[in-house]
């Protein structure tokens, strides 16, 4: 099965996505995401201009020969623009080999090793009151597995403060949205937060929270032990992990389970935090970490060390890496649980996908592939427009981590 043509779609229905859909001599092709939030135009030129033009005439078959083909065949190793191009192309190879053998990507790996996926949503408010009502009405929506964020006194634009409920966004328009930060106000209000959270819903829902980059190691020891009464699933991104050694100190200091990995791109940046045990969730995804044939053997090395999958999945993660995730996660031995922001309607619409939610889990059915498509002329509705993520600086003006 040659590959005929490879092209890019940039679409955005509130949101951009970058798609890759590879078509073949047979008339079956495949779809991959290669949206990389506020830098997306970077990939579409990655693609583009150095990858499409090596997969003209290639067998489609060969996943893994293309994938070391670009790896290696680019001299530059990894980065998350290397690594998002080379995942759209695996993904979209995947996607072609299921529909080829009349299978969901679940079966080529091996076959299902659960019959659902569980999910956490974004509960999310301006404060306190409005963080615990909102985790309530996720609670009536069934699901198991709620991460809160909420607004924070003193600190203007505190981060995961969504603009609406079920759709939280953080993108801008052109320049990015200055948000400001304070350390001690955040550390005295987080057990607070989840000490009324538990006393209004009790301890039978799993709860969630994002530090999003903010700490220094011995302020991400401390945060874990006074949420350690609240029972987390998940403390996430407690701190910039390039340093992952730092991860020892947080380590000496809480029981709170730690997850982390969202912006990593391959398994050398988490290779010291799986082998020394010094996360319990490892958040690589798909369309950031170098498709299903990368994230595959970060998952078996983290299986090594009882550390769990829990992969990103916020709403700039296209329904195409969605697919291809839940597939991996209906087959993964050491699955932990799978992060849903709901995508807009207008997005659903632009990439129809069998993927469902019931009762707190994502169900996926036999469809062939990853099970997502996109409609090209809906798609061509909606074209480019810029975003960025907002950025965060401390009071005296210092830029600090967003
Ligand atoms: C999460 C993430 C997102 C990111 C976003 C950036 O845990 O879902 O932290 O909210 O901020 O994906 O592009
Ligand atoms: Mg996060």
């Amino acid at each position: 099965m040659k590959i005929t043509a490879a092209r890019v779609i940039v679409t955005c229905p509130g949101r951009n996505f970058v798609t890759l859909k590879i078509e073949t001599d047979q008339g079956v092709y495949g779809i991959g995401d290669a949206t990389l939030n506020g830098r997306e135009k970077a990939v579409v030129a990655y693609l583009e201009d150095h990858v499409v033009p090596l997969l003209i005439g290639r067998d489609a078959s060969r996943i893994e020969d293309i994938w070391q083909l670009l790896y290696r065949g680019a001299y530059w190793r990894r980065g998350p623009i290397t690594m998002s191009a080379i995942s759209a192309v695996d993904v979209a190879l995947w996607d072609i080999k299921g529909k080829a053998a009349g299978m969901p990507v679940y079966q080529l790996l091996g076959g299902a090793s659960r019959d659902k996926v569980l999910v956490y949503g974004h509960a999310n408010g301006a404060d306190i009151e409005e963080t615990a009502d909102a985790v309530g009405r996720y609670i009536d929506l069934g699901y198991k597995a709620i991460r809160a964020q909420s607004g924070i006194p003193g600190v203007k634009g505190a981060y995961g403060v969504g603009r609406g409920d079920l759709y939280y966004e953080p993108a801008d328009d052109a320049l990015p949205t200055e948000t400001l930060w304070n350390t001690s106000a955040y550390l005295d209000f987080a057990p607070k937060l989840f000490a009324r959270i538990r006393d209004e819903y009790g301890m039978g829902v799993e709860l969630l929270h994002d530090v999003h980059h903010r700490l220094t190691p011995i302020e991400a020891g401390r945060l874990g032990k006074s949420l350690e009464p609240y029972r987390l699933f998940w403390m996430e991104d407690c701190t910039p992990a390039e340093n992952q050694e730092a991860l020892r100190l947080v380590r000496q200091h809480t029981v709170t389970p730690l997850a982390i990995g969202e912006i990593f791109n391959s398994i050398h940046d988490c290779r010291q935090l799986i082998s020394e045990q010094l996360i319990d969730y490892i958040r690589a995804t798909i369309v950031h970490a170098g498709g299903i044939t990368h994230l595959r053997q970060i998952a078996g090395l983290a299986a090594l060390y009882q550390v769990r999958t829990g992969f990103h999945g916020a709403t700039d993660l296209s329904p195409a890496c969605m697919g291809a995730a839940l597939n991996f996660d209906m087959w993964v031995p050491n699955f932990g649980i799978q992060e849903y922001m709901r995508h807009t309607p207008e997005t659903d619409a632009v990439f129809p996908h069998s993927y469902h939610f019931d009762d707190g889990y994502l169900h996926l059915d036999d469809t062939p592939g990853i099970g997502v498509d996109i409609d090209e002329q809906l798609a061509a509705k909606y074209p480019y427009s810029p975003k960025q993520l907002p950025i965060a600086r401390l009071e005296d003006g210092t830029m600090w981590n967003w």
